[in-house]
């Protein structure tokens, strides 16, 4: 009884305000759980292959392309510094007139092929194809809508083809999908009425089909990464979101599905009223990271952020000099930082509607694919280290045991610090694509790991190989304090 009153109030207090929605909060003692028909389907990581692969990966790539990179930021003569794929929206464009832009779409360079090379270059290991933004319009030719490439000028399937091309150059394919549609009449923000729930209801049926056709027409994908997921119309059907989840699991074994589909009886979305993840792994670090320092319970489940490479442009937009654009140091850094902390990264990229990228961009996918020839090692399968972060930059761990330091800041001292755990000694360090460099004990547990003297031009990497210490005598003394 006490159990169902406290489940009461607590649903009632969890279901507040917006910035409650989002914060997630600390694990209820197991006996103060809420009973949940829609909450966590598992505690703690999932372990099987494909989500291992998933994590082994942890480099991605985004592909944010759909009707808006046509008008590229621009409607009706004035230019909109907002992200160009919500240009609909910020120019208050009719859904009509929106998707007229059918006709004009006709990517004459693209070449799926090269884009997949591109892709590989670059040493991504899976890329996110926006299938359907919250425009509605399909990449491929679905049958439950007539917003889709095939009554476009273009009329074959796109993402048939930027699948087959991704997996024929090993790189898996996650489909991103947004579940709010604003070409669907059906859609509803919010459910206030019995007519909404009609119409919502006809909407989620939609949506299973599409959903239903895109695992069952491309059963090579591995994951489905679902977005526009935040209206109070889906808070208020947690019901769906769990059963979207078991319905695209049992039509694509081992699918990976990220958190913000999710939402629980409650309406409490990516961790549940008990505070246990959602979907296989938290989708929420977007344009963001966790600190370094103080945000360490990330590493506790399985976690990928995404970032773009202007500010805040996802769709192409015809001008980057509107904000802010990352240099490909910045991009590196954000990659490393993720997989220092257990996570994956990845990359935003908003290809033009004539089907070819940016200068920018191709220079961006080229630079980064330099340094993971080089360094990929201490990223593919990598993972949190669990040492004590430095100024100079981020560990990250192989499976073998090897400790990886990325190192970003070269100290005028050209000495790094190192502190290893009790019990752990560096033995070794060697430059990736490059020499061994001196170790020296300092103190217990502390070593200086020397920048080699030609220091390399950029970020890059020293590999440690660590033993085990903890037999050994202590040479050292405690402060007396
Ligand atoms: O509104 C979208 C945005 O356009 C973009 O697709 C990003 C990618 O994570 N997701 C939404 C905002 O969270």
């Amino acid at each position: 009884m006490i159990k169902s009153i406290l489940g009461v109030i607590l649903g009632v207090m969890l279901s507040g305000s917006a910035v409650a929605q989002m914060k997630q909060p600390a694990p209820l003692p197991a006996e103060m759980e809420i009973p949940l028909k829609y909450g966590a389907e598992r505690l703690g990581k999932r372990q099987d292959t494909d989500m291992q692969r998933f994590r082994d990966n942890r480099l991605g790539a985004f592909i944010h392309w759909g009707l808006y990179a046509i008008p590229g930021g621009e409607w009706n003569g004035k230019m909109y510094s907002g992200a160009a794929e919500w240009l609909k929206s910020w120019a208050k464009v009719p859904a009509n007139e929106w998707l007229a832009l059918m006709d004009q779409w006709n990517p004459t360079k693209f070449d799926a092929k090269s884009w997949a090379r591109m892709a590989k270059q670059m040493g991504v290991k899976y890329v996110k194809i926006t299938t359907k933004h919250h425009e509605g319009f399909c990449l491929w030719p679905s049958k439950y809508t007539e917003y889709t490439v095939a009554n476009t000028p273009y009329k074959k399937d796109l993402l048939g083809e930027m699948v087959k091309a991704f997996n024929d150059e090993g790189i898996d394919v996650h489909f991103y999908f947004s579940v709010m549609d604003w070409s669907n009449p059906d859609y509803r923000y919010d459910i206030k009425s019995e007519e909404d729930k009609i119409a919502f209801d006809r909407f989620l049926e939609f949506t299973d089909n599409q959903l239903r056709e895109l695992a069952t027409r491309y059963p090579t994908v591995k994951d489905f990464w679902f977005d526009g997921t935040w209206d109070a119309s889906l808070k208020k059907n947690g019901w769906w979101t769990a059963h979207a989840e078991k319905m695209l699991k049992e039509l694509v074994p081992g699918v990976t599905i990220n958190s913000r589909l999710r939402a629980d009886d409650n309406g409490k979305r990516h961790f549940d009223s008990n505070g246990h993840l959602m979907g296989d792994y938290e989708s929420g670090y977007e344009r963001r990271l966790p600190d370094p320092v103080k945000d360490l319970k990330v590493t506790r489940w399985d976690w990928e952020a995404c970032m773009t490479i202007p500010e805040n442009q996802w769709g192409y937009h015809k001008d980057w000099s509107l904000s802010y654009v990352k240099t490909p140091i910045e991009v590196l850094e954000r990659i490393v930082h993720a997989v220092s902390m257990g996570g994956n990264m990845v990359v935003n990229f908003g290809p033009q509607a004539d089907g070819d990228f940016r200068k920018e961009e191709k220079d961006m996918a080229e630079q980064v694919g330099k340094w993971m020839k080089q360094n990929g090692e201490c990223i593919y399968g990598c993972d949190y280290a669990g040492w004590q972060k430095q100024p100079w930059g981020y560990y990250t761990r192989s499976k073998n045991g090897d400790v990886y330091m990325a190192v970003f800041n070269v100290p005028y001292s050209r000495h790094l610090t190192v502190q290893t755990p009790k019990g752990v000694k560096v033995v070794k360090a060697t430059v990736l694509g490059g020499k061994e460099t001196p170790v020296t004990e300092t103190a217990r547990n502390e070593y200086n790991v020397d920048v080699p003297t030609k220091t390399p031009e950029g970020p890059f990497v020293i590999k440690l190989q660590v033993e085990d210490s903890a037999n050994e005598t202590d040479r050292y003394r405690d402060a007396l304090t």
